[in-house]
């Protein structure tokens, strides 16, 4: 049991560096490789808000959310319902400002002499899955919501939902990891080129590529340590028999 406890913590510290490493290069691509951050002023710019909010909503505080329930498997229910609901109502909002980054990036977009050049909405393959995506995990935080939330079902709802939640949980978070690296080639095919001026690999495109290595390895982290059985959170021992509380 020590043993059990002890490599889910090593787990648990891989996660959050590969998690952390993550956020950090996707800020440093947008900032150091592109041309950083600015909202209204530059659409070329607000698009960079777009990686970078994907990255630390959807891939980061979302693997933060489904790991409450393992790390503060001890601590009672409560606490990490409340947390879960406040990650993911966070993740939601960084999600909608990813979006409308990108969406604003095409419909404001200028050529050189400053005349609109609107850039076509919805083509890629990145977009239909990431829209998807997008539409799913919408879904899932409402039915979420109102069966566990506010108002909350009657139990026998509750348990008759909850495989489905989450699997479906674990489902997009996978989802979300596959979008992010089309998301990095599509971007990368399209804008980089410095790797073809000095024939050989460069900062822009490593920085880009270990974005994308270090989402897949927190995605892998936090899947480990959310699906392993042993892992689950036990019933405190007030709440024994009360089996509402205890489930999951
Ligand atoms: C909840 C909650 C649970 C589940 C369970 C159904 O609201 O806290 O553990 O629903 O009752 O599986």
């Amino acid at each position: 049991e020590d043993q059990s406890v002890k490599l889910f913590n090593i787990i648990l510290v891989m996660s959050q560096v590969f998690g952390g490493l993550a956020v950090l290069l996707v800020t440093v691509w947008m900032s150091k490789f592109e041309n950083g951050f600015s909202w209204s002023e530059d659409p070329d710019k607000e698009f960079n808000y777009h990686p970078t909010f994907m990255v630390m909503g959807m891939v980061f505080l979302f693997g933060e959310s489904l790991l409450v329930y393992r790390v503060f498997r001890n601590e009672h229910k409560k606490f990490s319902k409340t947390l879960h609901v406040i990650l993911h109502s966070t993740v939601l909002v960084f999600m909608l400002m990813a979006l409308k980054a990108v969406f604003d990036y095409h419909n404001l977009h200028k050529d050189a002499a400053g005349n609109p050049a609107q850039i076509v909405n919805l083509v890629s393959l990145h977009s239909w899955i990431g829209l998807s995506v997008v539409i799913l995990y919408c879904t899932q935080y409402a039915v979420g919501f109102i069966t566990y939330f506010f108002p909350g079902m009657p139990i026998p709802i509750r348990q008759l939902v909850m495989p489905f939640h989450q699997l479906f949980g674990v489902l997009i978070f996978i989802f979300v990891a596959i979008t992010v690296a089309m998301g990095i080639s599509e971007r990368a095919a399209w804008k980089h080129t410095c790797w073809t001026k000095d024939g050989q690999m460069c900062a822009q495109q490593a920085t880009s590529s270990f974005v994308g290595v270090f989402t897949f390895l927190f995605t892998v982290c936090v899947l480990i340590l959310v699906l392993n059985p042993r892992w689950k959170r036990q019933p405190l021992p007030e709440e024994e028999g009360l089996h509402h509380l205890t489930s999951s």
